[in-house]
């Protein structure tokens, strides 16, 4: 059964072990941050404050809630010793039959209504998650909703926002995000564009609004598919976006045509601070409704791993195998290890013909989500991608300097990757490569180096034998 609500979620990583209650009371002022960010370093539990400094009792904060593979499963309901390809799987069928959601009256959501001057943006008791950032961000685990003013699509996604006054926030809306794409048409009409954002709703919408779902496709709709049943909205008090009812917070305002304030920096998903301070938009805050004893969601993004590395490792290498697939290339396995920060990702392959690894590379960056990843190491099928010591084997061993490096300029970059230059941050110019690490095929059989593995080096007979026997000699 999907969760109804964050709090149900909580219940079962309390039950499974994957969350630990701090009862002492902790600072926003980088405290808790910290403690976070320890957590995300050791690949430990979520984390519930439940008392948080100058706040009353009641109003908690949960950290980290998707930053291991653990809870990524835990949130699709699925074991959680679930392995990687298992919870790939999943991922694969969720987002195959969408389901629309329901529109309901009345939700938790609606316990507390705050409108016009009654709004308090420093009511909930936001981080300063990481040392340097610029503000106090309450925004780092939640859901967006804006609509596009051409159509019906409502786009869900998952962008930072940082508390600027009691009424205002401010964000980074890049123009290649979905919700950039949708604020720019409103710009080019002069008009505000309404916004309503949900914190903490139950898991799988946190899940997919961070995932990379196709321009013009509802989130919602896609999350219905995952949960196996639709999720329940509820209409906001100021404008007509729709949010996930059992929210805990939601917050509803607007952002005017070409207002900027100065917002950052922020410890960023690449494990640096980055993007600095800079002019950004600006959210104004109409409304804000919640459940009594609202639970903040915060995540912290920085060194892996943390939620956006589970979250991308999955959604990236899923939509990636099924494009890789729909080309007809004989793909065997992907993985995008969580701790390249979607940076870097690992293909495995047969190679029934010549030029296999150049086709993977240019149908993944053919994407949109793929574009975003500049490193891509291409391995023969008997390496597993997800085990790194074969990986790193197979680039050590198999990958020649020269001929097996593919080098690209000029591709879409952006501010947020550290080894580009100032210059080519600012104007999102990027470089790619593609390792290919597969055996030439004008290789003779007798040319191509044997592997010398348990399961390469070895008649099936003796490997059985000494699987069988294993005990018996004493292990
Ligand atoms: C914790 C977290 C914070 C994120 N913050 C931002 C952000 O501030 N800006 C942004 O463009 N993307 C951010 N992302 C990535 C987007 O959520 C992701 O690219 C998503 O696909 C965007 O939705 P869209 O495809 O509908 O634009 C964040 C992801 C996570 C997991
Ligand atoms: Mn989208």
């Amino acid at each position: 059964m999907p969760y109804k609500d964050f709090r149900e979620f909580i219940e079962a990583l309390i039950k499974s072990g994957d969350l630990h209650q701090v009862n002492k009371e902790v600072d926003w002022n980088l405290e808790a941050g910290a403690i976070m960010r320890k957590g995300c370093e050791e690949i430990g539990p979520a984390v519930l404050f439940d008392k948080i400094k100058d706040y009353p009792k009641g109003y908690k904060v949960a950290g980290n809630p998707l930053a291991s593979f653990r809870r990524l499963a835990i949130a699709l309901d699925m074991p959680p010793d679930s392995s990687y390809t298992e919870i790939l799987n999943r991922y694969d069928e969720g987002k195959k039959k969408p389901v629309k959601p329901v529109l309901v009256k009345d939700g938790p959501c609606k316990e507390e209504i705050h409108i016009g001057d009654d709004v308090d943006l420093y009511k909930f008791p936001a981080l300063i998650v990481h040392g340097g950032d610029g503000g106090r961000y309450l925004c780092t685990w939640h859901i967006t909703a804006t609509k596009d003013p051409d159509s019906e699509w409502v786009n869900w996604g998952m962008y930072r926002a940082m508390i600027h006054n009691k009424n205002t926030m401010g964000g980074i809306i890049l123009p290649f995000q979905h919700i950039g794409m949708i604020y720019a048409k409103y710009e080019k009409r002069s008009e505000p564009m309404p916004f309503a954002i949900a914190i903490a709703p139950e898991p799988v919408t946190a899940f997919i609004g961070a995932s990379n779902i196709p321009y013009g496709v509802s989130e919602a709709d896609i999350i219905g598919g995952h949960r196996g049943e639709p999720l329940s909205v509820i209409k906001c008090e100021t404008n007509d976006l729709l949010v996930p009812a059992t929210s805990e917070i939601i917050i509803e305002g607007e952002i005017p045509p070409y207002e900027r304030l100065p917002e950052g920096p922020f410890g960023e998903f690449p494990g640096y601070e980055a993007g600095g301070k800079a002019p950004r938009p600006v959210y104004h805050v109409t409304a804000i409704t919640n459940r009594k004893n609202p639970i903040l969601t915060a995540s912290n993004m920085g060194m892996p791993i943390d939620d956006c590395d589970v979250i991308n490792s999955i959604s990236y290498a899923s939509d990636l195998r099924s494009e890789l697939i729909k080309s007809g290339l004989p793909i065997t396995g992907i993985y995008m290890p969580p701790e390249c920060c979607t940076f870097m990702l690992v293909v495995s392959t047969k190679t029934p013909y010549s030029g296999i690894a150049h086709r993977i590379a240019s149908c993944v960056w053919g994407t949109k989500g793929g574009a975003a990843i500049p490193k891509i190491i291409i391995v023969e099928d008997d390496v597993d991608p997800s085990n790194m010591r074969e990986v790193f084997h197979a680039f050590a061993t198999a990958h020649h300097p020269v001929r097996g490096t593919h080098i690209i300029s000029n591709t879409q970059g952006h501010s947020l990757i550290p080894y580009l230059s100032q210059h080519d941050r600012t104007y999102g110019i990027g470089a790619n490569v593609f390792y290919d690490c597969t055996w030439p095929k004008d290789w003779s059989k007798e040319e191509l180096p044997k592997k010398q593995s348990f399961k390469d080096a070895y008649p099936k007979e003796t490997q059985e034998k000494v699987l069988n026997n294993w005990r018996e000699y004493g292990f």
